[in-house]
């Protein structure tokens, strides 16, 4: 069955749900400060961690000493100034040092069935993992196991497995980088490239995109340049609650005069202001610091048309001003730039306003901005990244970028948004499902294995091959991965055709009851707690989204003696799994310096890891394409010639986007509010234009019913939603993950990124029929 709840019944979410009356306000204040500060200390409060929560805050993101912030992927503040907070990065700190715990008695007590009819909030807040656990069939409970034992059971099933390739490894973008290498290193030993991971749902479209036209995964702009940029483009991101210490960038470039031009559906609150948070003095008076100085709402999906009209303007501009377009830079650095001029030329603006959903004076305008600033950015993040057209909207970036030689240059460059904390280093480490060969052949020279060479299979891929049970062991290392994923129907019941699921988890989670026949729960300590191995403490390393990267360093006393660190986990996994491998596990986990060393060998810009990790601030990855040196087959920054396609849902029907409320982390759900959106008490709504409420004749807070429509003719649906009226284009809507991924389906991604559409569902809203 392809629905969530039933006709005539309310909806219930992910989150607490308590019986409270749902509300919306207008909400004037400003992201950030002292909104912030309540917010957090109703958090602390709550988990009683008032104490201890305050002194992390004062560690965390601290250069050499703290830990890094698994909050997001945004750079540390690198000024001496260690108070560069924010609200959700606390949030998510004090999630995991919580002194709830869930014990063998807990598992004793309840049942797996029992369990699942429990709320994803209610799962994990019963606290965090304490041993091991295996399923246990007969009782339908969780019972203990150890390591040893749990660590064969792996070993003993991946040995006998016939194909290498019916498992699959996935991570989740919180794993340090020297664990990320020992996993990648398990896995290709055993034999496999399945190593699917959660950028294959974030941010695949920008790497493809990047890699093609640049030769580099990443993006160029590095933190400084933020400071130093004349105009900064912030597309399909909600930075006050998803990256919130951007806001700090955005309101000093406020204030030295930049241009701050937000392109979303819906206006979010990082386009209005903020009280920065580590300015007691505007703290104490309210003050606000302006963030955005232009809001542009395209329609969902029409960022192509977007950028492809304010290029075609600087085409139109040029044979009058020549300083529109960077000719020197075009004529050193470029391919292909002819070919992009006659494709801009030929699209007409009819197409442009309609696929954009921007008419033509609001594209000018922008296009104005653009071309008198001599030093732009571009950043942007889900909006465009989980689309059908990805990959060619971020090339369309770039290509806007190559005009005005907007790479390489302080103050420049295409700036992603990363999601998870070390998700950029998990790729840079060797996590990726399609490795080049030359990644292959060093790891094979180095570590002495023959790794497999043909490419492993994504998220997406891995799901399918459960499902017709191509892949039967499944481990997830960190994430939610029955949650996370789209279309629960189809993915729950691949996940439960598997002979083995392995989950190596902090706290309780959806995925540990939707399992394969045999189950494992694996848990781990955290990035807050101390990493004790045989030759001391241990620091682990991570990549922010800016290829910075530096150590981390937990201080506090794990929450139960007998959980394992990550990369001990790792380890004990693949010895099992391994008996004759050469490799030193045991050495490695022993002292992690050792894995770095190994990884200075293999990966291109990590020589003298370990001296330099440690060096104050870390260092950032050198990159070829930061220094014009584009690793392209023509060795140029290759411009591209997409077609703009067809973004419009057929008549009668509306587009919806799936996103993240305030009080959430992906499959984590705080609290059924949105502060920044003004919705007190609801996750389960729709966020839809008013006028589209009032042609459907619902009134606000009308209970509706959503029904989306695949590719392949199929539908899903979804009952007893809650219809708020909000600033967004008529036609479009948009709701929270992870409960609207029941309307995601399985079949539907892009086919230039693999990614789920999960931004761009056709979908009909009606009223709930009792
Ligand atoms: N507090 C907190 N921080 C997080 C996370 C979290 O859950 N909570 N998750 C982390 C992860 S893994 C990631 S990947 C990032 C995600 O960060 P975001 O990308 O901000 O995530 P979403 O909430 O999905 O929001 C997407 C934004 O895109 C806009 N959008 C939707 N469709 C379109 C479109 O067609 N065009 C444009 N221009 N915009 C569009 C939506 O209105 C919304 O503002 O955040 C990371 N940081
Ligand atoms: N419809 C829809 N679906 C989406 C998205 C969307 O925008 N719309 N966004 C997608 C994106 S961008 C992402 S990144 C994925 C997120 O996918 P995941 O990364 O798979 O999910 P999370 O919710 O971040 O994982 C939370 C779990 O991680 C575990 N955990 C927390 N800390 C640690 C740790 O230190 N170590 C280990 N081993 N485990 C830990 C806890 O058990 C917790 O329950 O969701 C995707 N799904
Ligand atoms: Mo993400």
């Amino acid at each position: 069955m392809r629905s969530q709840g039933a006709p005539g019944v309310p909806a219930s979410g992910c989150g607490p749900g308590r019986d409270k009356r749902p509300k919306q306000k207008d909400d004037h204040h400003p992201s950030a400060g002292w909104g912030a500060a309540r917010s957090v200390g109703k958090v602390l409060f709550s988990s009683k961690e008032v104490l201890s929560g305050t002194r992390a805050m004062v560690t965390m993101n601290h250069e050499q000493s703290g830990f890094d912030c698994p909050g997001c992927a945004w750079p540390d503040d690198r000024n001496g100034l260690h108070l560069d907070l924010c609200e959700n990065g606390i949030k998510h700190v004090t999630w995991e040092m919580t002194r709830k715990r869930v014990d063998r008695d807990f598992f004793d007590r309840h049942t797996v069935s029992e369990l699942a009819g429990w709320s994803d909030f209610a799962l994990e807040d019963q606290g965090r993992l304490t041993e091991p656990m295996v399923y246990d069939p007969i009782t339908d409970k969780y019972v203990p196991i150890e390591w040893d034992a749990a660590f064969e059971l792996v070993g003993s099933a991946l040995r006998e497995l016939r194909n290498p390739n019916s498992a699959a490894f996935y991570t989740s973008g919180r794993l340090s980088n020297e664990a990320t290498f020992l996993y990648q290193l398990w896995a290709r030993e055993f034999g496999t490239n399945n190593l699917p991971d959660c950028s294959n749902m974030c941010h695949e479209a920008s790497g493809r995109a990047l890699q093609a036209a640049l030769g580099t995964g990443k993006g160029t702009a590095d933190i400084d340049d933020w400071d130093e940029a004349e105009a900064l483009f912030v597309m399909g991101v909600n930075a006050a609650s998803n990256a919130p210490r951007m806001l700090t960038a955005l309101a000093e470039a406020h204030r030295r005069g930049a241009q701050i031009v937000h392109v979303n559906p819906l206006v979010e609150a990082a386009s209005r202001r903020t009280i920065v948070p580590h300015e007691f003095g505007a703290m104490a008076t309210f003050h606000a610091t302006k963030t955005g100085t232009f809001d542009v709402q395209p329609r969902i999906g029409g960022d192509l048309a977007l950028l492809r009209g304010i290029a075609k303007v600087l085409f139109e501009l040029h044979p009058t001003d020549p300083s529109v377009i960077d000719m020197d830079f075009v004529a050193a650095n470029t391919a292909g730039f002819e070919e992009y001029r006659a494709c801009c030329e030929r699209e007409s603006w009819a197409d442009i306003v309609l696929q954009s959903g921007v008419d033509e004076r609001t594209i000018r305008k922008v296009a104005d901005i653009y071309r008198r600033s001599n030093k732009t950015i571009i950043s942007w993040c889900l909006g465009l990244t989980q689309q059908e057209h990805g990959v060619d909207t971020v090339r369309e970036i770039v290509n806007l970028l190559l005009l005005r030689g907007n790479i390489g240059r302080p103050g420049t460059g295409p700036s992603p948004v990363r999601g998870h904390s070390n998700v950029q280093g998990n790729r840079t480490c060797g996590i990726d499902h399609r490795p080049t060969q030359q990644f292959l052949d060093t790891l094979a020279e180095v570590c002495r294995i023959a790794p497999p060479r043909a490419h492993g299979l994504d998220t997406v891929g891995t799901i399918a091959g459960m499902h017709d049970r191509t892949v039967s062991v499944f481990v997830g290392m960190g994430g939610n991965f029955a949650l996370a994923t789209p279309d629960p129907a189809y993915t729950f019941e691949a996940l439960r055709r598997c002979a083995l699921t392995v989950q190596v988890s902090t706290k309780l989670n959806r995925s540990h009851l939707v399992h394969g026949r045999a189950a494992l729960i694996l848990p781990c300590i955290g990035r807050t707690e101390r990493d004790e191995q045989r030759s001391g403490l241990q620091s682990v390393s991570v990549e922010d989204a800016m290829s910075r990267v530096h150590l981390s360093k937990g201080s506090r006393k794990p929450p139960s003696p007998l959980l394992k660190s990550e990369p001990a986990i790792i380890a004990g996994l693949a010895r099992a799994t391994l008996p004759n491998s050469d490799t030193a596990w045991e050495e490695y986990v022993d002292n992690y310096d050792r894995i770095r060393d190994v990884m200075a060998r293999v990966l291109p810009g990590f020589e003298d890891f370990n001296l330099r990790v440690r060096e104050r601030n870390g260092f950032r990855i050198t990159q070829p394409a930061r220094e014009l040196n584009f690793h392209t087959p023509s060795e140029r920054a290759e411009f591209s010639t997409a077609a703009m396609g067809d973004v419009l849902p057929p008549t009668g029907y509306m587009m919806l986007g799936t996103m993240r409320s305030h009080d959430q982390w992906n499959t984590t759900v705080y609290s059924d509010n949105d502060r920044y959106r003004g919705v007190k008490n609801l996750r389960t709504l729709v966020f839809m234009n008013r006028r589209d409420m009032e042609r459907l004749e619902l009134p606000e807070f009308a209970a509706v019913d959503i029904t989306s429509f695949a590719k392949d003719g199929t539908t899903r649906h979804v009952y007893g939603y809650t219809a708020v009226a909000y600033d967004i284009p008529e036609g479009n809507a948009a709701g929270y993950m992870p409960e609207l991924n029941v309307l995601c389906p399985i079949g539907d991604f892009s086919e230039q990124s693999d990614q789920p559409l999960m931004k761009h569902l056709t979908v009909k809203i009606m009223a709930s029929q009792p």
